[in-house]
This record gives C-alpha cells, sequence and structure tokens, in this order.
C-alpha cells in the first residue's frame, strides 16, 4: 500500500489503531437532502457500528434502512481496493491489478496524447462533500482544458424555474415548517426522498396543520397526508392557475401585497381568467369543488408553504411546472409569516455563504442528458475520444441508455472510471481507480434539506489501497506539471478556506468549531422570511409574475402508459445500492407497477413476467399490480442495475432523453410512453 497524503482531522487517526472502541463522527455524502450526521465506532481500526448522532437536530438519532447498513458496503467483498486495467472486450468485466503509478503514468500518457478538449470529464453527486465531489478534480480539468458536463439531471429545472419568479431561489427554512398550518408537499415524496423532515411536519401536524401531498402516483407520503389530489401528470400548471383563479375570483388575494411585491399580476391574471374550477377539473382530473376548497385552505390556513423537491422537474416543461408552483406563494403573500412561502432545496445558501472558487474558465460543455449523443457524434470538433467518469454512474442514470452503452462500447474510446465498486459503468472504462468511502476520507458536508455544515472526519484508514478522489486529481496534475494553489491545498485547508469568505451566513464558524460540534448552523438569521426581510434577486427586486400557460401533454398513440421511474422504496439511494441483494426491496428484482384495470386489460397478474417497450428499448420485469399508479401510468423504479433484467438493461433504456431547446436544465424522463404485455405470451414483435 502506498503512503497517502490524504489529511485526517486531529483526533480521527488516533481511532483508528486502537483496541478499545473509539468513536468518530461524520456525516452522510449521499445525494439525499437530509445530510445526517453520524457516530462510527471503530475496534482495531475496523468500523464496528454506524449510528446517527442524537443532538444533531434534523438526524435525531436515526439515519435510514440504506445507511444503517453502509459498514456491509464499505467492507463488502466486491469492493475496488486495488487500481485495475480491463483484460478484455469492454463491459465483460475483466480486469487486472495494477499499481497507482502504472494506471497514473497510463492516464497521463493517454491525457497528453490527445488535444484536452477531446477529453469529457463526467461527473456527479456520488459524494455531496465539497471537496471530494469537485473541488481538486474541476480544477484539474479546468487548468487542462477538458470537456466538462453540465450537472443538469438533478435540482437545476426546478431552480431554474424558482428562479424566474424569485432571482436567487433561496426557499423558507425547512425546518419552520413546524410553524406552517398548511403544507402543500407538491410533488415530492417526502416519506421516502427527505424522511428526516416528516418528524417536522408531524410537529406543524400536531399543531393543528393540515397536510396534502399533489402527486400522479398514491405515494407513501400520499397516504400519510390528510389529503391526496391526485392530478394527471403534468397539470401542474393548470392547478396552478385553477387555484389563483378562485384565490382572486373569492377575494381571497391581498392587494396592497400584490402591488408592493410583485410585478407582471395583470399579465398572469389574465392568462388564469378561463381556468374557472371546472375547466381546471377537465385539465387536471381533479374536481372543481375540491379544487376550491385547496384554494380557500391554502389562502385561510396561515402560514401556508409549498414544499418542493425534484419530482416534476423530470418532464419537458418542468421548468414551466417549477415556476407555476413558484408562482402561487408569490401570488398568496404567503411568505409574509415565518413558516409560510416556497420550502424548496437549501443548496442555495452554501452556495452563496462558503468560499468556491470564482475563477473557472469556460470550457465546452454538453449536457448531462446528452451523453449518448456526445460519445457518438464524429462530427463533434473535436469529438470525445477519452471519457473520465467520477462520482457518477452514467450507464445507469442517464437517459439515451442504448447510446450511452454505445459510446462506452467504442474501442477508440479511452475511459477512466474513479469507483468504489464495478459499475455499469466502471464494467466499459480502460482504467479503473479505486475511491476511498465517507469513512475514508476528511470532507465538508452542506445539505439542500435543513442549514446544517458538517464536518465528515475519517474514522478507519481507505480499505486497499484506495484514495479520495481529492488525492488522485493532486497526484495527476503532478505528474502532468499542472500548478496552482487548489491543487496544493490539502483536504483541511480546503475546508478552512471555504470556511472563510467572510459571509455573514459563516460568522463564528470556522474548522475548529465544526471540529469540536461536528456541525453548526449557517448563520442564516433564524426565523429568516426570504423574499420579505430581503428582497429578491431580481431586477426590480419584486417577485416575478408571468402568465401560466397550461397545456397538458398529450399521450401518443402507439405508447398508450406514461411511465414513471421514481426513487425506489427505502432500500436504495440512486444507483448505489442496485446490486446488493441485502439491499433490494422485499421483492428482490425490478418491478413494473400497474393499476389493476390496466393489469385486467392485458390479462397481467401480479408476480406475471412482462414486457415493457417503446421505440428506444425493452425491458422485462416483474408485474406488480397496485393502485398507487393511476389507469394510463405505469412505474419502473430508479436505481436497478443492468443484472437485474434479462436485457442487462435498466428503466433508463425507455426513458425519454429530451433536454430543453437551451440546453438547460434535466432530461424529460417522465414525458416517457410505453406499452406492456405478457414476455411469455407475446412481446413485442420489434423493441427498437
Ligand atoms: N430513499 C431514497 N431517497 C432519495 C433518493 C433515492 O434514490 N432513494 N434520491 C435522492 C435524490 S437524488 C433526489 S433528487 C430526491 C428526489 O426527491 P423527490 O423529488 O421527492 O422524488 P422523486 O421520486 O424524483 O419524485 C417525487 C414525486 O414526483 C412525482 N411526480 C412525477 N411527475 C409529476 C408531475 O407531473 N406532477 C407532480 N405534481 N408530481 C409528479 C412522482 O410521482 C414522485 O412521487 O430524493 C433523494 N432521496
Ligand atoms: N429514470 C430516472 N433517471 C434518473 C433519475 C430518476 O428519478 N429516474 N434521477 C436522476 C437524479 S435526481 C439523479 S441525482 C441522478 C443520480 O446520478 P448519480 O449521481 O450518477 O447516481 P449515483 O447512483 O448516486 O452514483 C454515484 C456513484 O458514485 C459512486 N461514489 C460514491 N461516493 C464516491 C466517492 O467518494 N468517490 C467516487 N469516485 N465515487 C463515489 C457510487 O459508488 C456510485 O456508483 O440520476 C438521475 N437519473
Ligand atoms: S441517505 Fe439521507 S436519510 Fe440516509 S443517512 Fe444519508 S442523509 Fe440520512
Ligand atoms: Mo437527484
Amino acid at each position: 500500500m502506498q503512503l497517502i497524503s490524504m489529511d485526517t482531522a486531529p483526533g480521527a487517526a488516533d481511532s483508528m489503531n486502537n483496541t478499545t472502541p473509539t468513536t468518530t463522527l461524520g456525516s452522510c455524502h449521499h445525494d439525499c437532502p437530509d445530510t445526517c450526521m453520524w457516530e462510527v465506532s471503530v475496534v482495531d481500526g475496523t468500523a464496528v457500528r454506524l449510528r446517527g448522532s442524537s443532538d444533531h437536530p434534523t438526524t435525531r438519532g436515526e439515519l435510514c434502512p440504506k445507511v444503517n447498513r453502509l459498514l456491509d458496503r464499505i467492507y463488502h467483498p466486491t469492493r475496488l481496493t486495488t487500481p485495475v486495467r480491463r483484460s478484455g472486450p469492454k463491459g465483460n468485466g475483466n480486469f487486472l491489478p495494477i499499481s497507482w503509478d502504472e494506471a497514473l503514468d497510463e492516464i497521463t500518457a493517454q491525457l497528453t496524447r490527445r488535444s484536452p478538449a477531446s477529453v469529457l470529464q463526467f461527473s456527479f453527486d456520488g459524494t455531496q462533500g465539497v471537496v471530494q465531489k469537485g473541488l481538486v478534480a474541476d480544477r484539474f480539468f479546468d487548468l487542462f482544458g477538458a470537456s466538462d458536463i453540465d450537472r443538469h439531471l438533478c435540482g437545476v429545472t426546478s431552480w431554474l424555474g424558482a428562479a424566474d419568479v424569485s432571482g436567487v431561489p433561496f426557499g423558507i427554512d425547512p425546518e419552520d415548517l413546524a410553524l406552517s398550518n398548511h403544507i402543500i408537499l407538491w410533488g415530492t415524496n417526502t416519506l421516502l426522498t427527505n424522511r428526516h423532515l416528516w418528524p417536522v411536519i408531524e410537529t406543524a401536524r400536531r399543531r393543528g396543520a393540515q397536510v396534502v401531498t399533489i402527486d400522479p402516483l398514491r405515494t407513501a407520503t400520499a397516504r400519510r397526508s390528510d389529503d391526496h389530489f391526485q392530478l394527471r401528470p403534468g397539470s401542474d400548471v393548470a392547478l396552478v392557475g385553477g387555484l389563483i383563479h378562485v384565490l382572486e375570483r373569492d377575494g381571497l388575494l391581498d392587494g396592497a401585497w400584490l402591488t408592493e411585491h410583485t410585478s407582471g399580476w395583470d399579465d398572469l391574471r389574465a392568462s388564469v381568467v378561463g381556468l374557472t374550477p371546472e375547466r381546471t377539473a377537465q385539465i387536471t382530473g381533479i374536481t372543481a369543488e375540491r379544487i376550491v376548497g385547496l384554494a380557500h385552505d391554502h389562502a385561510t390556513r396561515r402560514p401556508a408553504a409549498v414544499r418542493v423537491l425534484v419530482g416534476p422537474e423530470h418532464r419537458a416543461r418542468g421548468r414551466d411546472i417549477m415556476r407555476a408552483i413558484a408562482t402561487l406563494p408569490a401570488v398568496s403573500g404567503a411568505w409574509r409569516d415565518r413558516g409560510g412561502g416556497l420550502a424548496r432545496s437549501t443548496q442555495a445558501y452554501f452556495e452563496e455563504a462558503l468560499a468556491y472558487p470564482t475563477d473557472r474558465p469556460t470550457r465546452r460543455r454538453f449536457n448531462m442528458a446528452d451523453l449518448g449523443s456526445v460519445l457518438n457524434d464524429p462530427r463533434l470538433d473535436p469529438p470525445i475520444e477519452t471519457l473520465f467518469v467520477h462520482n457518477s454512474n452514467p450507464a445507469v442514470i442517464c437517459p439515451d441508455q442504448e447510446g450511452v452503452l454505445t459510446g462506452l462500447r467504442r474501442t477508440d474510446l479511452f475511459t477512466v472510471v474513479v469507483e468504489q465498486f464495478m459499475t455499469d459503468t466502471a464494467r466499459y472504462a480502460d482504467i479503473v481507480l479505486p475511491a476511498t468511502s465517507q469513512l475514508e476520507h476528511l470532507d465538508l458536508g452542506i445539505a439542500w434539506g435543513h442549514l446544517y455544515l458538517s464536518l465528515n472526519r475519517p474514522a478507519i484508514e481507505p480499505v486497499g489501497d484506495c484514495l479520495p478522489n481529492s488525492e488522485i486529481f493532486r497526484r495527476l496534475g503532478r505528474r502532468m506539471g499542472l500548478q496552482d494553489p487548489i491543487l496544493e491545498l490539502s483536504d483541511e485547508e480546503h475546508i478552512r478556506r471555504l470556511l472563510d469568505s467572510g459571509h455573514p451566513w459563516l460568522a463564528g464558524i470556522d474548522f475548529d468549531r465544526l471540529q469540536r460540534n461536528g456541525w453548526v448552523r449557517l448563520a442564516v438569521p433564524v426565523g429568516h422570511r426570504p423574499n420579505i426581510d430581503t428582497s429578491p434577486a431580481t431586477p426590480d427586486g419584486r417577485l416575478h409574475l408571468a402568465p401560466l400557460n397550461p397545456e397538458p401533454p398529450a399521450a401518443p398513440a402507439a405508447y398508450p402508459l406514461m411511465l414513471f421511474s421514481p426513487k425506489q422504496h427505502s432500500r436504495f439511494l440512486n444507483t448505489n445500492y442496485g446490486a446488493f441483494p441485502e439491499h433490494h426491496p422485499l421483492r428482490g428484482r425490478p418491478t413494473v407497477m400497474l393499476h389493476p384495470d390496466d393489469a385486467r386489460d392485458r390479462r397481467l397478474a401480479n408476480t406475471d413476467q412482462a414486457a415493457v417497450w417503446n421505440e428506444r428499448g425493452k425491458l422485462t420485469v416483474e408485474v406488480e399490480v397496485t393502485d398507487e399508479v393511476p389507469p394510463g401510468s405505469v412505474a419502473i423504479p430508479f436505481g436497478w442495475w443492468h443484472g437485474a433484467t434479462l436485457e442487462e438493461r435498466s428503466v433508463n433504456v425507455l426513458t425519454n432523453p429530451t433536454v430543453p431547446d437551451d440546453a438547460q436544465g434535466s432530461a424529460a424522463f417522465g414525458d416517457t410512453f410505453v406499452e406492456v404485455a405478457s414476455a411469455t405470451s407475446l412481446g413485442p414483435r420489434s423493441a427498437g
């Protein structure tokens, strides 16, 4: 094993070689809004126990079903522990160990042999830790001049839609939802995807709040809410318009608020004149009476809040939908009350406060949803000849899976993947480099579901020869003669520097305090009301209202069923656990969820094998008959690896890869249409 220049926070190293149990504080790296704080017990250098910190305000002593078993993943027999080089055809999974020197020399030779822009950096949210996610890697590729990927598959569309209304879209502190009296969970499956917010919602409920969910699926969250508005998929713009129509018609709006705090009201109002409750009911499938009731409840039960994450953004009109949802509190004036307004990702607070490098050059960029076409486009100048993946599993998470795999199979493409496991992406690599896990490296944790910063301290030595992402790119930088302070700093120095912005939200917060406490709340004033206590970051300092155009998407006749691919039940976190049987949901294999009516029409019963297909591809999965999906829609949860299906593909072989014309934002995963039939009786004549 090589010497590692990774720094360990003072104190952490002591716990690594001791026979009495020691405890190290850390925080969860997963791409999950909750960023939980944990305590790792270590005996003899081995992590033996991981549990949630009881004094962390949102963790409250509990992690989640997936991370409760994280130690199995850290010490899994299939964990990558040494660099490897491919020894067979791409995709067949045969690799041989090599040394770090051999691996880095080979990569350096490849990188310097080609034009910098022919190298594509592809990364996403494997870890949300600021340093390991990309601080050092980004600087390495900035200096080198590689092509870059816009990390737009998650949250950017939601950000853009909310920003259309309020400039930089700061939402309320999600913990303030405890003070709300009416909470709309709009297209978010809180109980599953943001579980540590649920106790906050229950607190509000105990104080009398009404909690309603607006979701086409009857999710666990919908079932646990006081009411569920099961709207037609993508009809949210009409629903918001209909609600605003009722608010205005029934005198529930405050003229002074609209005059002082908004612009564009007249145009918005004109656009919803025709959206009577009856017309809105036709579009959304929610009765006129219930639309009127929802508008009245939301206007009169104050503070009134709307909670969103990303669900509805994954549609062709995602930005319009997210803008419409953000328009509701702008019109109703809900922002005035503490506990009212839009509760969205809190990431903007951390981005504003931390001293991220600002001197980044412009590189050639592609939307990550376009990876399939980018890898296969010889007309690009220059075409992509080297792909460098870290913190992501594009063979599973990107739409146009067939295109991505065709690209990964190119014999003239040199692919490097930095990973912990031999993922469906890594199998196609020329060289795979083994990455440390959150238990093995230092990092600064931000969150998108609350306002607490956390320090993740390494609890154990790196498993095998694994190295932190940061150290890999520092070493590569040195080999390639790249010089820059960011490539020289240690991980601890990076964290100190990030905290040293002078921003008032970091007042009194530094590395030493984080080291003592493990976590600390950003110094955003408690009870801060965005758009009230500070002006919206729009040109005129007002919330920007614009016409709503409520056209629902139409299903093409060839494929009558709309396909959802939502997050998998509590055992999965994106694709991180897809290949681990101990993490599989009850059935242990991927399913297609079908409404009883649609199952009956197709003579399909529970546990039958069904083919699900469209013009892009085909998947064979097990039928799960359930009224969680409405008639006309089916769902195949996201997160399974290719090996789980006959076709060796996952749901993104079917999903719609279309990105907006300006390439800003996510793919229209949700606007996907398929047909389903028994796999044994007929199946499609052609799968593509
Ligand atoms: N257990 C678990 N937790 C996770 C994750 C995980 O994989 N597993 N992933 C994490 C990540 S990366 C993210 S981004 C978050 C996502 O968190 P969420 O946004 O809460 O999750 P999604 O499942 O993407 O979508 C939420 C809901 O949006 C609904 N939806 C789809 N289309 C529409 C529409 O047109 N209108 C409306 N109103 N609703 C619609 C879906 O039916 C779904 O129930 O979860 C995070 N947390
Ligand atoms: N059909 C469909 N597609 C989707 C979605 C959906 O709901 N439906 N959701 C979309 C969304 S919201 C998201 S966020 C994306 C998720 O896309 P990704 O961020 O690519 O998904 P993950 O499964 O989290 O993959 C992360 C990989 O990083 C690795 N990793 C973890 N920690 C480290 C580390 O410290 N270093 C390195 N080098 N690697 C590490 C893990 O082993 C894992 O293989 O998927 C998107 N795709
Ligand atoms: S995945 Fe989310 S809920 Fe689970 S421990 Fe990590 S931050 Fe907490
Ligand atoms: Mo995400």
